[in-house]
């Protein structure tokens, strides 16, 4: 199944973002891999810094991987450039699907 959320980017922060996802930490992305995600994409509306993630899953999604160390140690890495939660995970809102085309 196919899952969405929207996350925040602090202003001015997309060529950061895009570098260091760019440079995205393997063992982050086996981690999600053998989780079972793929087709996993990030979006960023420039208007309002608005991130849009769409994933494909399996199982879990990335951000209720939040017990893995691994995704902690990237989440706080990501912080400084994120709005986040207290744990420093990033605020992420789940979007509603309403159309889908195969
Ligand atoms: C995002 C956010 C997500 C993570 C991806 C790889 O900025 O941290 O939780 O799954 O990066």
């Amino acid at each position: 199944m196919k899952v969405a959320f929207k996350m925040k980017l602090k202003p001015g922060m997309k060529a950061e973002y895009e570098k260091r996802h760019a440079e995205i930490w393997p063992e982050l992305a086996e981690l999600l891999s053998k989780s079972g995600i793929s087709d996993y994409s990030i979006f960023l509306d420039e208007e309002t810094n608005t991130l849009f993630a769409v994933q494909r899953l399996s199982g879990s999604s990335s951000q209720e991987l939040g017990s893995n160390t691994i995704v902690q140690k990237w989440w706080e890495f990501m912080a400084d450039i994120m709005e986040t939660n207290a744990d420093s995970s990033p605020v992420s809102i789940p979007l509603v699907p309403v159309f889908h085309l195969d």
